[in-house]
């Protein structure tokens, strides 16, 4: 190169030498523009124009708290966006109608419900009272059984016909518990990845269980030394082991990533014996819209993995015939209404919880639209998009959503008809009323007892629990427990 450019002359030389001076003061311009124009996160825009009254951290300064749940002109959405939008000239807050965009100020709204249930501690310093071992909620004294709390980091529960009840461990174990002992793990499960998301994740019994024996797992499947992906496997116990397995889905080799979250996965039977099976965007947020990729989707299969021909996509070139609806970030728990549709829950990003009413072909809007804050720190651009569903509700901040259930028992009477969330982070159960496709008052049924990760009618009518101890981290494996729900006069 050089070389060359010796054997040229001075002329040129000059020439050539403005022309890269001159192209790389174009480029430093370029660079300070691009930077000038970078998209500003919601936590900088807050340092910026904000923090000089309300305290870096919301505390208060010069102006009021923002983190102290209580609110001058109202707490609800539409009221602080009105505060920040419009101002409160009569007391000195400033307008940012002109200086910020619908986005930038729903982001601040975000950064402040974030902000003050930081605030408000960890759910441990606020857990439920229990008293001579019963809580009291709104409708219903209860106390909690527990069943077993010889295992770590529960992730689901099952129950077979015969009563006895299958656990698995986020590790990689599959337990049996049996007229209340809890036995040794299954031998034979495969290995499983069980790092930050990763592990054993739902366990569900075939609804014709008595004629054929078969149980269902999903896993995240090791690959080499750091690629991972979600599996579904089935196979039946004899003796304590797992036997006769079978691979109902696995993805291609491509895959398989060192990424190590969002996995889903969660699956329910239908009453015609349908298989769903929901799988998290697994860090790709993009092919939650790619109907040629599996992820950020919740499928639909035969007991067997096989295709059903009536699948909304299978016409469709290039799409996966697997797929039932899409635009999903990690969906982790389903629920059937006694109407027959399947709702679903999702984590949002930081914020943006999701429940969902899960519809043949639809999209749910994942990266498009989301209630929540996005990793680029700014909420998507709008919050709604002609084609694309909106949730039954959602959640700012993120509270960890992951089982749902339908109650139509008689155990619980005050109960009966309402929807039962459980949530992670904030370690609640939640107990929804809903109205059609509406949810119209919430009561957090308790809280701090530890991550509520699933909740399932056992045969004796009662709710079971997996719970992982309380202040756990997600990732760490802990001991847990899994308690029946036994209500009290
Ligand atoms: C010049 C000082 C100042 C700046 C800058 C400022 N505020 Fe305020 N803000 C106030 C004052 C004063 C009030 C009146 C009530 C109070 O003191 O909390 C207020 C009220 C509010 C309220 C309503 C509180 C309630 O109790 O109903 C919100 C929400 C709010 N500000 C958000 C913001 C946000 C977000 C920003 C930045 C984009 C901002 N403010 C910038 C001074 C300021
Ligand atoms: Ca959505």
């Amino acid at each position: 190169m050089y070389h060359h450019f010796r054997a040229i002359g001075a002329p040129a030389r000059r020439h050539i030498i403005e022309t890269m001076r001159r192209a790389l003061l174009a480029l430093s311009i370029f660079a300070a523009s691009v930077q000038a124009q970078a998209p500003t996160t919601v936590r900088q825009i807050f340092a910026d124009k904000c923090s000089g009254c309300h305290g870096a951290q919301m505390q208060g300064g010069r102006a009021g708290a923002l983190t102290d749940d209580t609110w001058t002109y109202g707490g609800s959405d539409d009221k602080i966006l009105e505060s920040i939008r419009e101002g409160r000239a009569d007391a000195g807050m400033p307008s940012f109608k002109t200086t910020l965009n619908d986005q930038e100020t729903r982001g601040l709204l975000l950064l402040i419900r974030t902000q003050a249930t930081a605030a408000a501690g960890k759910p441990a310093t606020k857990a439920t009272p229990v008293t001579n071992g019963v809580i009291k909620s709104a409708k219903q004294s209860f106390k909690l059984e527990t069943v077993t709390d010889q295992i770590e980091t529960p992730w689901a529960i099952a129950f077979l016909p015969d009563g006895r009840m299958l656990i698995t461990e986020r590790p990689g174990r599959l337990r049996i518990v049996e007229k209340g002992k809890l036995l040794p793990p299954v031998e034979g499960i495969p290995t499983v990845w069980t790092r930050q998301d990763g592990g054993l994740f739902d366990v569900e019994v075939h609804p014709k269980y008595a004629q054929n024996g078969w149980i269902y797992l999903a896993y995240s499947e090791p690959r080499e030394t750091n690629r991972s992906m979600t599996t579904i496997i089935r196979g039946r116990i004899k003796d304590n082991k797992w036997v006769d397995q079978e691979v109902i889905w696995r993805a291609g080799d491509e895959l398989f990533t060192a990424i190590n979250f969002h996995y889903g996965l969660r699956f329910v039977f239908d009453r015609n014996g349908y298989l769903y099976y929901s799988l998290g965007d697994h860090g790709k947020p993009e092919s939650a819209q790619d109907l040629t990729q599996p992820t950020g989707k919740i499928h639909r299969i035969f007991d067997d993995g096989r295709i059903p021909p009536d699948n909304p996509f299978v016409k469709t070139p290039g799409a996966l015939g697997s797929i039932w609806t899409y635009g999903h970030r990690n969906p982790e728990g389903f629920s059937f209404a006694p109407n027959g549709t399947l709702w679903a829950t999702e984590h949002g990003p930081t914020g943006g919880d999701e429940v969902n009413i899960i519809q043949k072909g639809r999209n749910y809007g994942w990266p498009v639209i989301s209630w929540g804050l996005m990793d680029n720190g700014l909420p998507t651009p709008t919050t709604a998009k002609v084609g694309m569903e909106q949730p039954v509700t959602h959640w700012e901040p993120s509270p960890g959503i992951a089982p749902i259930l339908f109650y139509n028992g008689i155990k619980y009477p005050n109960w009966k008809g309402n929807v039962f969330v459980g949530m992670m982070g904030h370690e609640e159960l939640r107990r929804l009323t809903v109205k059609g496709t509406k949810v119209i008052e919430q009561e957090v049924v308790f809280k701090g007892l530890g991550r509520v990760r699933d909740i399932i009618l056992g045969p004796d009518g009662y709710f079971y629990l997996a719970l992982a101890t309380p202040g756990a981290q997600l990732s760490s494996t802990t001991q847990g427990s899994i308690v029946r729900l036994v209500p009290v006069k």
